[in-house]
């Protein structure tokens, strides 16, 4: 463990011993960006509903209107919002390491516009528009309440992964790769509650990788863990970078 923010210089020599470091993200490294988390309350008129409720297959078989609404709202807000120095960090690590593998759970897309490659969405992306009847992509970009594929008529929906549904075959498999086989595993900005994606640090824990959690508030998961580190990732990753970078 490692008190608030300070990130032990033994992680630093791990990291820049390693061949392979994965990284997992989740809301907590876009809360600087002014995107809210999911655990966070929402805002305005979306106070009253807990995202759980809302990212199902079923809220939006029951009203797809409402889902669409709620869906526009984070679109607004993610399209407005920047990348912010955890991100940009995240994105410059890259260039340190030998190979980094980068899997979020996020659906905002702000590490590719921080400039990261290859990024892995464990659940979606919050852009993409999917037949809600073949999960093909559809290009509408129709002011519908509902839209509807040009293809079939079905109801199009957000080309995000819900909960009940299973991950995209790819991003998982080659998430699972590389937890098992990284030499450091980087657990940050989420509450590790969300399965599979918060089994990928277990993978990479009992494959012998060092593991460390980068989160103002410590989670239970991280008790497992080599480090934890309490601070928020927009500071935390910066000064872990200019130290890989200074080769101090
Ligand atoms: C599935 C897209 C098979 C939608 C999301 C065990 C195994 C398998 C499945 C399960 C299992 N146990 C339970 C399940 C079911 C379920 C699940 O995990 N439920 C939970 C609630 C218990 N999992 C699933 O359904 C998954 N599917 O397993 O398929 C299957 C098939 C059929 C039936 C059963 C199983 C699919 C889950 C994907 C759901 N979709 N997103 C959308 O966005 O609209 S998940 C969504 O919530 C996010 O993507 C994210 O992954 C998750 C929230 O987690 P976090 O990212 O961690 O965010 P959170 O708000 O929780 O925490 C933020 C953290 O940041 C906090 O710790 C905070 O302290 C920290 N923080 C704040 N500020 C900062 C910070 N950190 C750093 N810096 C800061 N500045």
């Amino acid at each position: 463990m490692s008190e608030s923010g300070r990130i032990p210089a033994a992680l630093i020599r791990e990291l820049r011993s390693a061949r392979h470091v994965c990284v997992l993200t989740g809301a907590g490294i876009s809360a600087e960006s002014g995107v809210p988390t999911f655990r966070d309350a929402q805002s305005g008129l979306w106070e009253k509903y807990d995202p759980l409720d809302l990212a199902t297959p079923e809220a939006f078989r029951q009203d797809p209107a409402l889902i669409w609404r709620w869906y526009r709202w984070r679109r607004e807000l993610v399209a407005a919002a920047i990348p912010n120095a955890g991100h940009v960090a995240l994105a410059r690590l890259a260039s340190f390491v030998p190979r980094l593998t980068l899997v979020t759970q996020n659906v905002d897309g702000l590490h590719q516009r921080a400039g990261s490659a290859d990024v892995i969405e464990f659940h979606g992306n919050l852009f993409d528009d999917r037949c809600a009847a073949d999960g093909c992509v559809v290009d509408c970009d129709s002011v519908a309440e509902v839209p509807v594929c040009p293809g079939c008529g079905s109801n199009v929906r957000p080309g995000v992964v819900w909960f009940g549904e299973s991950i995209p075959e790819t991003a998982l498999h080659h998430s699972f790769a590389a937890a098992a086989e990284c030499d450091v595993f980087l657990s940050i900005g989420t509450s590790s509650l969300v399965f599979p994606a918060a089994g990928l640090a277990e993978i990479a824990n009992e494959s012998g990788a060092t593991v460390a959690e980068i989160n103002p508030n410590t989670t239970g998961m991280a008790a497992g863990f080599d480090y934890a580190i309490a601070g928020k990732s927009g500071t935390v990753l910066p000064e872990l970078v200019a130290r890989l970078e200074a080769r101090d």
